[in-house]
């Protein structure tokens, strides 16, 4: 069989979504890290010519977005699992949650890829903005989670909604921009979503290139 590489980082949110699939879904794959996120040749992202992560490779086939890839990974599953995808959500509360789920994620990807990455000034209105609807986000996350979750169908084992939601609160208990211990539905959730042995096994932690 082809082996699965994901290329991307440990210590990030999108590329974490992936990992706990791959891990849930019992598909084997390594990892291979892209050190440098300032890097500007596609060819560093398996020619993703967003140059963005994380990017699945299977052979000479690649693989681009997250949610692409988790897709990619349950259809090469050897076992049965029961996964809900975004389509599968039909109250508007879960597909709010969704949206406003990745809207944190890409918040957090602003925020940091801005004043940590490139030590942009954090106090522009740029980031000013991007924090508040970030922790907007946050609040109705936190105030319609159980909702949300509830409306889930009970037979899952797996859902893009929980991985996604679990992948960024941990985030930003790691790469701390926004205040995040208020909000206790979620850390409730993110609490118990922990004890899942894919949770264990693809805690964040930053890539050292070899020599480094
Ligand atoms: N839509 C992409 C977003 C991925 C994304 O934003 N990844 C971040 C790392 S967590 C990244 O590539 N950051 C580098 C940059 O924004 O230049 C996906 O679903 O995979």
């Amino acid at each position: 069989m082809t082996s699965l590489q994901i290329v991307g980082r440990r210590s990030s949110h999108f590329t974490r979504i992936a990992r706990l699939f791959a891990e849930e879904l019992g598909v084997s794959y390594e990892i291979a890290p892209i050190y440098d996120m300032t890097a500007q040749d596609a060819a560093i992202y398996a020619n993703n010519p967003a140059l963005k992560l994380p990017i699945l490779r299977v052979g000479d086939d690649v693989v681009f977005g997250t949610e692409n890839i988790c897709r990619a990974l349950a259809d090469r599953a050897q076992k049965s699992t029961a996964v809900v995808w975004p389509e599968q959500l039909r109250s508007n509360v879960s597909r709010n949650a969704q949206e406003l789920v990745w809207h944190c994620m890409n918040s957090q990807v602003q925020i940091v890829f801005g004043t940590v990455v490139c030590k942009l000034p954090g106090d522009n209105l740029y980031f000013d903005k991007a924090r508040l609807g970030f922790a907007g986000a946050l609040a109705w996350l936190d105030a319609h989670v159980s909702e949300a979750l509830h409306a889930l169908p009970a037979a899952r084992q797996l859902s893009l909604f929980e991985a996604s939601l679990f992948c960024m609160i941990e985030h930003l208990h790691f790469r701390k921009t926004l205040p995040v211990e208020q909000y206790s539905n979620l850390e409730a959730f993110r609490q118990s979503y922990a004890t899942r042995l894919s949770a264990q096994r693809t805690a964040y932690e930053f890539d050292v290139p070899p020599g480094g």
